[in-house]
């Protein structure tokens, strides 16, 4: 006979680190406040790395699957990690029996923006988070529960998963607090070596080749006319690792946003999963693939489609792509417009002393003064050279750097500032489609808009 819990906890369907982990310490709560440790319920499906987790910690952490259980008496059902109904079929029976009345009390803690399908539970704690493992670490550690070291790593494994360990922008400061609190409580840290950066299976290397080979660039608004990358994948039978299999091939393209369109032909149709990727704050791909009945976080999102056409799917993608909003900030609304320039015909020694004067260690050079057309630019390094070598009474141009790197007032702010940082250099004129010097953009500028005003 199946066993006949009375409280079952669950996350989401495809049930990762953060899901389980969450789940656990949903566990751990529940006793510390007193009531009966739930039965932890796994998804029909896992992801690669819990199920590397659960190699090893399966006796440590004992879980069941739904089918192996019998659901009929579960009067309290706790959902972590999700507040998608859709995916949290495995425990649908319960649901239905509380839609019905029957009284069953329910607890939800999730992370994700929200669903179009929503649970409303008794208890909701919905915070956005970088993972939703930290959000139950800090009520555990609230609440006064103890944490073994096995506990403490398991959950500072899925805060690394979830926050790409700290580094994703859904990050927030409980997450780093919760991290740092587990590892005064013992977390191996080398876990995450192990269990995350495992190396990509045969199957997923695969993948990573065709998206490399079957990706179109579009090129989009929202990104001032860099390109999202939107790859098409044959779907392989045991389609475990999608997500990782992407990430790897959004680290190799240049692109900021990467969307990998997986087919698997079902009769004359196909079902499609769209797994998608964005480092870009302007392009938010959970809020596109809800479009396309999925969902997720700005950065990482995905979705699945049944019935379609892959190429109809890519069409739609690429049209949805290039309808979000052109940035707002672009070099144009952060240039000084007012830019202090030197003609080419200007002697080295007339330079020094007029740099000395404004105050600059390096100006722009055009034609003449009517003809405002961009030649090069002199910084106080070259004249100094200059002096030294004797050479002052030489015109600037003999000395001056004659291909500056330059950008575009339509070029958005982020992307000029990546520039500057990838090319050290301190100040980028900017110039007009006619190559006139219109502005110019310095390393202050970057600070001011990364960090706010600065202190004088
Ligand atoms: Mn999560």
């Amino acid at each position: 006979m199946r066993p006949r819990p009375e409280s079952v906890v669950t996350g989401h369907e495809n049930t990762d680190l953060d899901a389980f982990a969450a789940c656990v310490a949903a566990q751990q709560l529940a006793v510390a406040e007193g009531r009966d440790a739930p039965i932890l319920v796994l998804g029909r499906r896992l992801q690669p790395s819990l199920h590397r987790f659960l190699g090893l910690h399966r006796t440590r952490f004992p879980a069941t699957r739904a089918d192996d259980l019998d659901l009929g008496a579960v009067r309290e059902l706790t959902v972590c990690d999700t507040r998608s109904r859709s995916r949290v079929r495995h425990v649908e029976p319960i649901l239905a029996r509380r839609d019905a009345g029957e009284a069953v009390h329910l607890r939800v803690f999730d992370h994700h923006p929200p669903p179009p399908d929503p649970l409303e539970g008794d208890v909701d704690v919905h915070q956005p988070i970088g993972a939703v493992t930290s959000l139950l670490v800090l009520r555990l550690l609230a609440a006064g529960a103890r944490i073994d070291a096995a506990e403490a790593s398991l959950y500072s494994l899925a805060i690394h998963a979830d926050t790409g360990s700290l580094r994703h922008v859904t990050t927030q400061p409980d997450d780093a607090q919760a991290l740092a609190e587990l590892l005064r409580l013992g977390a191996r840290t080398q876990l995450v070596g192990r269990i995350l950066d495992a190396p990509p299976s045969e199957v997923q290397r695969a993948l990573i080749r065709t998206l490399l080979d079957e990706a179109t660039p579009v090129a989009l608004d929202a990104l001032a006319g860099r390109p999202a990358m939107i790859g098409l994948a044959p779907r392989p039978k045991k389609a475990e690792g999608l997500n990782r299999a992407v990430e790897e091939w959004a680290g190799l393209t240049d692109s900021p946003v990467a969307i990998a369109v997986f087919h698997r032909a079902r009769g004359t149709t196909s079902d499609v999963t769209l797994v998608a990727r964005s480092r870009s704050a302007a392009v938010d791909v959970g809020a596109l693939l809800r479009g396309f009945g999925g969902g997720g976080h700005a950065g990482a999102a995905a979705a699945r489609q049944k019935n379609t056409d892959p190429e109809a799917v890519r069409r739609r993608l690429a049209e949805a792509l290039c309808a979000l909003p052109p940035p707002r900030l672009r070099v144009a609304s952060m240039m000084t417009r007012d830019v202090r320039a030197l003609t080419r015909d200007v002697s080295l020694g007339d330079a020094a002393e007029r740099l000395r004067r404004w105050g600059v260690t390096g100006a722009p050079v055009t034609e003449t003064a009517a003809n405002e057309r961009l030649v090069g630019v002199i910084s106080t390094g070259d004249v100094e050279r200059a002096a030294r070598e004797g050479r002052l009474a030489l015109p600037i141009a003999s000395c001056m750097t004659h291909d500056p790197i330059t950008v575009s007032p339509e070029l958005p702010l982020v992307a000029a500032i990546d520039r500057m940082a990838r090319r050290n250099v301190g100040r980028l004129p900017v110039v007009d489609a006619a190559g006139a010097l219109v502005g110019i953009v310095s390393r202050s500028d970057a600070l001011r808009f990364l960090y706010g005003e600065e202190r004088a």
